[in-house]
């Protein structure tokens, strides 16, 4: 970091700042982990002084020898991790990805089912502001209202009533596993295409802890950044029959050159989810979420659906204790803890100020906590939100949590 620190004092004390932040607080956004030391070596090398529109072996620019090889390490990789017949990863983001996925199977108009987004949907399964809902007509399915679980058979019913020529399954604040091969069932009953979108439990699949939609589903894309703890990116997977649309939805369809440098870091990210130790990491988050699920129902909270099958705890905090979700994200946020205000599944409150908090451990799992530490963390989170408007109090906690939070280390964050 040195040229940094003469170039631009700037931004290293502010890179500084955000050290000491992750370092001194809880990171419990259930879509954000810790990189490893290696990962951030490959995303900060030369490989980012490249253009390489195409793809191996077929690029628009001459000096690619060495990026092809980048590239196709990568898909190998990723090949080897979730027994996929084709990768792309070039896509830049979540978003991108989904929207060549999109662009590959479907004509604008087209009808796409999808998990109803106040519910635990994406943006980009249908929000009406994102392409998604804008270019396609979507058709929500939903919790069941008793159990706050996907009613499979309610899926059904839709599907062959609307008849979708793509059924989505994939969530980001869903906290139960998905039934993928009746997803594929009824989508064969209708001839629609199967998309699942795994962002958030890509890295709990590639550990072996949940089960994987890829062996049935035709396109499954994931971000690289969450549970898989890899660069901050996207790739997808499919059937080889689709491999062509998809790989031309992604270049030129949607992006023009891929980021080398990020697809190096996957590359190395892939090789660490293919260690025995990731699978062991994987086992841990959801063990630690279950525990962290526990110690806040034992405290009075409820959590949505009852419990969780991922790394996801969703918690109905106004309904709990009077406290909004905006107010829980706030009176964290004031005592380093970092959570996020979601809706919950048939919310009265609206998506500025919902019900709830989603809460996730990937990122204190990659600091070693385990079970044991979860009660800590419940703990702090309880007396954060009972406090919330003693600034004293919340003071004192905020130390409480800095103290607890320096005994584990950050992977990438020496100094
Ligand atoms: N923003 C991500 C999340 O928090 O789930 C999804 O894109």
């Amino acid at each position: 970091m040195n040229n940094l620190q003469t170039q631009d004092p700037d931004i290293f004390g502010l890179i500084q700042k955000e050290k000491t932040r992750q370092k001194e607080g809880l990171e419990l956004i259930a879509s954000e982990n810790y990189v490893s030391s290696a990962v951030l070596e490959a995303m900060g090398s030369v490989l980012t002084n490249k253009y390489s529109e195409g793809y191996p072996g077929k690029r628009y620019y001459g000096g690619n020898i060495v990026i092809d090889e980048v590239e196709s390490l990568a898909i190998e990789r990723a090949k080897l991790l979730f027994g996929a017949e084709h990768v792309n990863v070039q896509p830049l983001s979540g978003s991108p990805a989904n929207l060549a996925v999109y662009m590959a199977l479907l004509n604008p108009g087209d009808k796409v089912l999808g998990f109803s987004l106040d519910q635990g949907g994406h943006l980009s399964h249908g929000h009406p502001l994102n392409f998604s809902g804008k270019l396609y007509t979507i058709i929500p399915y939903f919790a069941k209202r008793e159990t706050e679980i996907i009613d499979m058979d309610e899926v059904e019913e839709i599907a062959l009533r609307e008849k979708p020529k793509m059924i989505l399954a994939g969530f980001s604040a869903y906290s139960r596993s998905m039934d993928w091969q009746r997803f594929k069932q009824i989508a064969d009953k209708i001839g629609a295409f199967t998309f699942a979108d795994i962002a958030h439990i890509a890295g709990l699949i590639a550990g072996k802890q949940l089960e994987s939609p890829v062996p049935y589903f035709d396109v499954v894309s994931t971000t690289t950044h969450k549970t898989l703890r890899g660069p901050r990116g996207a790739m997808i997977m499919c059937k080889e029959k689709f491999a062509k649309d998809i790989d031309r939805a992604v270049f030129p369809g949607v992006q023009g050159g891929p980021h080398d440098h990020i697809n190096a870091a996957k590359a190395v990210a892939f090789a660490e989810a293919l260690k025995p130790e990731f699978t062991e990491y994987s086992r841990q988050i959801i063990a630690n979420a279950r525990a962290l699920a526990d110690a806040l129902t034992k405290r009075g909270y409820r959590v949505i659906s009852g419990g969780t099958d991922n790394h996801i705890v969703l918690l109905d905090v106004f309904g709990s204790k009077q406290i909004t979700g905006k107010e829980a994200e706030h009176a964290l946020e004031v005592v380093n803890i970092s959570v996020n205000k979601n809706m919950i599944p048939y919310d009265p409150r609206k998506p500025l100020d919902p019900s709830g908090v989603r809460i996730g451990t990937p990122a204190l799992t990659t600091r070693g906590m385990k079970e044991g530490e979860m009660e800590t963390v419940a703990d702090l989170i309880d007396q954060a939100l009972m406090n919330k408007d003693n600034e004293a109090k919340l003071l004192e906690i905020k130390s409480r949590v800095t103290e607890f939070a320096l005994q584990f280390p950050v992977p990438g964050i020496n100094n």
